[in-house]
């Protein structure tokens, strides 16, 4: 199980108000803490308070901050492409881009930029018409993705295909269409494409967020679930991928198993 940190998102206060301040001391906390917690990828995501104009700024300086205190590779989670390719442009070692849709024109732009950059990406199980209510809808844009890897050569285990987890308050109706998408995405093509999620989507606003979230994750690591954007603080979370290995017979098991897994 990939994992990837989820702090460093404008979203979050702290984050916010660093970004606002240019203060560097937050981003490289998380980025460091995210490391010691044993995340794969640090999520950097300039979040909802810096303009379409500044966002490429923005993102640069996130990359290069956290990449100063962690050896870390990043996932350059943005709408805007001025920002991917700025954040591309100053990265060290392989980066994930956070995403394309399975809108033709946009992947058109992203599946050659991901490539001129040794990159991988996430491509959501979107279009222009927006997420999809049921299972076979995400399956039949999620094909979309994994036909426009081909013809444009990338890898298919560089393609993350994300069906897209939706609060279970508003979108109840959502989760098992998400599990059932993730089972079907796997069968699409050998070697198959990766598949990945936006993990806390799945709780925001809800009563008991991490067992949702510790739940969900393993309901979708049986049908295939390779990585997931996390909340690295939830260690019964990291612990629960673990079992999960294990279990699924993906890793041996040993008396040791949990640390193991934290030291890959
Ligand atoms: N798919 C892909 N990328 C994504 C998402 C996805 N990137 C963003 C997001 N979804 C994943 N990251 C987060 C980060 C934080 C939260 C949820 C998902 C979160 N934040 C608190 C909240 O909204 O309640 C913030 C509260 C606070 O300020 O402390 O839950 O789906 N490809």
């Amino acid at each position: 199980m990939e994992l990837i940190g989820e702090r460093i998102n404008g979203m979050f206060k702290d984050i916010r108000e660093a970004i606002l301040q240019k203060d560097p001391k937050p981003i490289e906390y998380w980025a460091r803490r995210q490391t010691e917690k044993s995340a794969h990828w640090l999520d950097i995501n300039t979040g909802p308070a810096v303009s379409v104009e500044d966002q490429p700024a923005v993102m640069e300086w996130l990359v290069q901050t956290a990449q100063s205190v962690s050896p870390l590779p990043c996932c350059l989670d943005s709408t805007v492409l001025g920002a991917i390719e700025a954040g591309l442009k100053v990265h060290r070692g392989q980066a994930i881009i956070n995403s394309t849709s399975a809108d033709q024109r946009k992947m058109d732009i992203y599946f050659p930029m991901a490539i001129k950059y040794n990159a991988k990406l996430i491509g959501l199980a979107m279009n222009e018409q927006g997420v999809p209510k049921d299972a076979s809808s995400r399956v039949a844009l999620a094909m979309e993705l994994v036909v426009n890897a081909d013809a444009h050569g990338l890898p298919m285990e560089d393609l993350y295909i994300d069906p897209l987890a939706l609060p279970a308050n508003v979108a109840q109706d959502h989760g098992a269409e998400v599990v059932e998408a993730i089972r079907q995405i796997k069968m699409l093509a050998d070697p198959a494409p990766k598949t990945t999620l936006g993990l806390s989507n799945v709780s925001q606003r809800c009563a008991e967020r991490r067992l949702l979230n510790r739940t969900f994750m393993v309901m979708c690591m049986a049908v295939g679930l390779d990585s997931a954007i996390v909340d690295m603080e939830d260690d019964l979370l990291i612990k629960a991928a673990a079992a999960a290995r294990v279990l699924l017979n993906k890793d041996i098991y040993c008396d040791a198993f949990l640390k193991t897994f934290r030291q890959r």
